[in-house]
């Protein structure tokens, strides 16, 4: 089964870039994903738990032939390898893949849960999805990326990072 998936990255620990760009190393390495499109890497405040460092973030769409639970199993072997250590949810990681968008799949297991379900409320996964798939339709909200990032009420402030951007081109 061949589906375009789409990951978000996002790290706070450490060589916050090194971290993000090892990841993106490791999945695109792999025979069963071709690396299709990668945003710009965004600074961005923490959303959440807010007395944590600033993250880095982007989003990647990759052509897939993984099930969705090969898939995730991959993400979370490729966080280890990039050097996440075990913390409490929404506090500070070393690197965190989520799976944002499983071709237009509705997936609602405790293991994987796609789409996203906080991706329509958070500005550091909408600006690098407006750059790379504003059109893209959410399976279950019925409305673009464009749509929901115009009507997202989080106010967390999301920049595109220079010095990372310049590094990558
Ligand atoms: N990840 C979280 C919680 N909060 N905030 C930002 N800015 N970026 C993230 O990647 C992030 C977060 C949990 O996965
Ligand atoms: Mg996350
Ligand atoms: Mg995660």
């Amino acid at each position: 089964m061949i589906e375009t998936v789409v990951l978000g990255f996002g790290s706070n620990i450490g060589n916050r870039l090194y971290n993000i760009n090892s990841a993106i190393k490791v999945l695109s390495l792999n025979r069963d994903l071709n690396l299709l499109s990668l945003s710009s890497v965004y600074e961005t405040e923490p959303w959440g738990f807010k007395e944590q460092r600033n993250f880095l973030n982007c989003a990647a769409v990759f052509l897939s032939r993984l099930s969705p639970s090969d898939l995730i199993k991959l993400t979370g072997k490729t966080e280890k390898l990039a050097g996440r250590i075990k913390r409490d949810k929404w506090k500070a990681r070393e690197i965190d893949i989520d799976v944002l968008f499983y071709g237009n799949k509705v997936i609602n297991k405790r293991s994987l849960k796609v789409p996203h379900p906080f991706l329509h409320v958070r500005n550091f996964v909408l600006a690098p999805l407006v750059e790379i798939m504003p059109g893209l339709i959410h399976p279950v909200l019925k409305k673009t990326i464009l749509e929901l990032n115009a009507i997202s009420k989080d106010t967390g402030l999301v920049k595109a990072n220079k010095k990372a951007n310049k590094a990558q081109n």
